[in-house]
């Protein structure tokens, strides 16, 4: 019998592979990466995710497993829970979800019934699919009412979050967002929660980063249960997490293993453990902050050069800019920035006209090119070079310009971890 591939190298074994991830990082290397959700996780994380781990089953809790040979990873997976339940603040960690949707799937298995009531920010004003999309198993599964934004403010109603939750009775509020630009009042969110008897749940998969480098309030303290990815502005690998305190703990431990997951993906696992060290840094905290700092320049930026940006400005990693005053929608505009290596996701603005396929608007973040060492400075200077894309999308001479200005600053700030080649 022949022998697995063994030492062979990706390249050797199956080009055709190693071909398209060499292209891809490329990309990586000579795009200016401004999705809001995206960045450049380490190398040290990346080692750890692709480490022999992948090779292990381990169903079950650290000391409680289904399967021998687990004393190793035991160790990973408490170290991680460990260092998670230290970065946030919060008793207990659940680092197994294989995703951030994963982790919100687990707590709605743990902590309710299917047809139970829960309240979620609509998807269509920057909530996310497991928040009661009708698309989507949370909407399938429990009665979900949906709150949204002030319309002249755009920003999170909370009188409406509480007269629907009075009106509704929901077991679970859910906050957080995917698409919201300002800071998530927790305090007041439970104390919306507390006069319904709700139990409170953040979804904080786009600001962990910032919450645990001191740039967003953190939601300890108020959110019974706290959910997040681990890729966003945490800069950790693909993946999800639960936190909440003791009172819940097992029912969330549950709610993954067995209800909503198998084996955890250990090599994952050990990846988030090594982010959650690199997460309680001083460096991580300075990237914290300039994610935000960044994003405030680039929004200053384009209200300056007449864009109108949702909520009038941004307090964290992203903003959203509506691009109907320039003629285009959305989806032109993610074409047109795309053709000059700026990557952005054309997005719905709130009340948007327009189905989400075109959308009136993109979403544009800052995380990747922190990450990539770029400051306020760096990112006046890509607003210019967006304005100038969606002022002119089909001129030729523009695009060449504003690529080849891309392709200068890819250069003078290397992507982290992207091999070269
Ligand atoms: N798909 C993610 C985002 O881009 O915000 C949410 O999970």
């Amino acid at each position: 019998m022949n022998a697995p591939a063994g030492l062979n190298s990706l390249a050797s074994v199956d080009p055709v592979v190693a071909g398209w991830i060499h292209r891809e990082e490329q990309r990586q290397r000579g795009t200016l990466e401004m999705i809001a959700s995206e960045n450049f996780t380490s190398t040290a994380v990346m080692e750890a995710v692709g480490s022999v781990l992948t090779n292990k089953y381990a169903e079950g809790y650290p000391g409680k497993r289904y399967y021998g040979g687990c004393e190793f990873v035991d160790e990973i997976e408490q170290i991680a829970i460990d260092r998670a339940k230290a970065l946030f603040g919060m008793g207990h960690a659940n680092v197994q979800p294989h995703s951030g949707a994963q982790a919100n799937m687990g707590v709605y298995m743990g902590l309710i019934k299917p047809g139970d009531t829960v309240m979620g920010l609509k998807l269509d004003q920057g909530g996310h699919l497991t928040h009661g999309s009708q698309v989507n198993f949370s909407g399938k599964l429990y009665e979900f009412v949906s709150y949204g934004v002030d319309r002249e403010t755009e920003t999170m109603d909370y009188e409406q979050m509480l007269t629907l939750a009075k009106q509704h009775r929901p077991k679970i509020i859910v906050v957080g967002a995917t698409a919201y630009p300002r800071i998530i009042d927790f305090p007041r969110a439970r104390a919306i929660a507390d006069e319904v008897g709700a139990l409170l749940m953040a979804d904080m998969a786009h600001i962990s980063g910032l919450v645990a480098g001191g740039a967003h309030p953190s939601p300890a303290g108020y959110a019974h249960v706290v959910t997040s990815s681990t890729h966003k502005t945490l800069r950790g690998p693909r993946g999800g997490m639960i936190l909440c305190d003791e009172p819940h703990a097992r029912a969330i431990d549950r709610g993954v293993f067995p209800a909503s997951q198998g084996g955890p993906l250990m090599h994952v696992v050990a990846g988030k453990a090594v982010a959650f060290l690199e997460a309680a840094g001083e460096e991580f905290t300075a990237y914290a902050h300039q994610i935000v700092a960044n994003a405030q320049a680039l929004a200053e930026t384009l209200i300056d050069a007449g864009l109108r940006v949702v909520s009038g400005g941004t307090d964290n990693h992203l903003l959203l800019v509506d691009v109907t005053a320039k003629g285009l929608n959305g989806q032109q505009a993610e074409d047109a920035l795309a053709r000059c290596g700026i990557v952005v996701n054309k997005n719905a603005i709130p009340y948007d006209t327009l189905p989400p396929n075109v959308a009136s608007g993109i979403r544009i973040g800052t995380p990747a090119l922190t990450s990539r060492g770029m400051g306020p400075q760096e990112l006046r200077n890509v607003g210019a070079l967006i304005v100038r894309v969606l002022d002119a999308p089909d001129d030729v001479e523009v695009a060449r310009q504003v690529a080849s200005a891309v392709e200068a600053l890819c250069e003078r700030y290397p992507a982290p971890g992207v091999p070269l080649g």
